[in-house]
C-alpha cells in the first residue's frame, strides 16, 4: 500500500514559496497541498489565479536524482495521468513545456523551482503544480486566457482530496523511474505526448518577439526545434500556441 507523504495546509501565500521556506524540514517526496492560494505564482512573474476547491500543490525532489529539466517533464505527466484516470470521458493533451490543455483551454500549469545551497550548489527541486477541478465559469472567464475545470466541463463537482491521491501516486511512480535511470525513457513519453511533430506553430518569446515555423522535434533537454524560413532554431522557453488547434487529435 503506498504511504501517503502528503501535508495539507489551509490557506498559504503559494504553495512553492512555503517549500522553497521549509525545504530542510519536509521529506524527500513529500506533496504539500493548499486549500487557496493568496499569491500563487506562474512562470515569469506571472500569477496563477486559486480560487478554494482546487489542487495547489509542490512535490519535492531532493538532491540531484536527474537534471533539473526533466522535473518539469515529471510534473506535467503526472498531472496528465491523474486527469486522465480520474476523469476519463474528458480529453487532455500536454503542451509545450507543460500546461495540460482541455481541448483549446487550459486546465492545469506546471512551475518548478530550483533550492540551492549558500554557495548555490543544488539541494533539490520542488515542482509545483495547479490543476482547475471546481472553478466556476465566471473566476475562469476573469482570467486573460482561455482557462477551465472539471466543473465548468461536466458540471460535476470534484473531490479533491481523491484527486491529490492518484496525483501523489502518479507523481512518486515517476519519481522512482527517473531516479532509477529511466529519465530517458520519461523524456521518450513526454515527447511523444505534445504537439505532435510537422504542425506550424508561433511561439511567443517577450511582449514583443514571436517566432513562426514548422515544429520539427522536441530536443533532448526539453526544448524545441523549429524550422523558420528555412532555418533551425532552439528554444528553450516560450510561450507556444498552435495555428489550427481544434483540429487537435491523438
Ligand atoms: C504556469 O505558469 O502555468 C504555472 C502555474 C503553477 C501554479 C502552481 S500552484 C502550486 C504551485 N505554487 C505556486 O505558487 N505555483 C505553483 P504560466 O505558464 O506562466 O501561466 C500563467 C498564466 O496562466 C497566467 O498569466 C494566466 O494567463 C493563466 N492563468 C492564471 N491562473 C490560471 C488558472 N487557474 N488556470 C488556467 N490559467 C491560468
Amino acid at each position: 500500500m503506498t504511504d501517503f507523504k502528503i501535508k495539507e495546509l489551509g490557506e498559504v501565500d503559494s504553495t512553492n514559496r512555503y517549500v522553497f521556506e521549509n525545504f530542510d524540514l519536509l521529506k524527500d517526496g513529500t506533496l504539500v497541498t493548499a486549500e487557496t492560494q493568496t499569491a500563487g505564482k506562474g512562470r515569469l512573474g506571472r500569477k496563477w489565479v486559486s480560487p478554494e476547491g482546487n489542487v495547489y500543490a509542490s512535490y519535492i525532489v531532493k538532491g540531484t536524482p536527474f537534471p533539473h529539466y526533466c522535473a518539469s517533464w515529471i510534473a506535467g505527466l503526472a498531472s496528465l495521468y491523474a486527469l486522465r484516470e480520474s476523469f476519463n470521458t474528458m480529453e487532455f493533451w500536454l503542451k509545450w513545456p507543460n500546461d495540460v490543455y482541455c481541448g483549446e483551454k487550459k486546465i492545469c500549469g506546471v512551475l518548478c523551482d530550483a533550492k540551492t545551497d549558500c554557495k548555490n550548489q543544488p539541494l533539490g527541486i520542488i515542482l509545483g503544480i495547479g490543476i482547475n477541478l471546481n472553478t466556476d465559469r465566471k473566476t475562469l472567464d476573469s482570467i486573460e486566457k482561455p482557462a477551465t475545470s472539471v466543473y465548468a466541463e461536466t458540471g460535476c463537482k470534484v473531490n479533491r482530496n481523491d484527486f491529490v491521491k492518484t496525483l501523489y501516486k502518479k507523481l512518486e511512480g515517476l519519481y522512482i523511474s527517473g531516479s532509477h535511470f529511466e529519465i530517458d525513457k520519461i523524456y521518450q513519453i513526454w515527447k511523444g505526448e505534445n504537439i505532435p511533430r510537422g504542425r506550424f506553430v508561433e511561439v511567443v518569446l517577450s511582449e514583443t518577439k514571436t517566432i513562426t515555423g514548422i515544429l520539427e522535434d522536441i530536443g533532448p533537454q526539453g526544448e524545441l526545434i523549429l524550422s523558420s524560413d528555412g532555418n533551425t532554431i532552439k528554444l528553450y522557453s516560450g510561450d507556444v500556441s498552435v495555428k489550427n488547434i481544434t483540429n487537435f487529435k491523438r
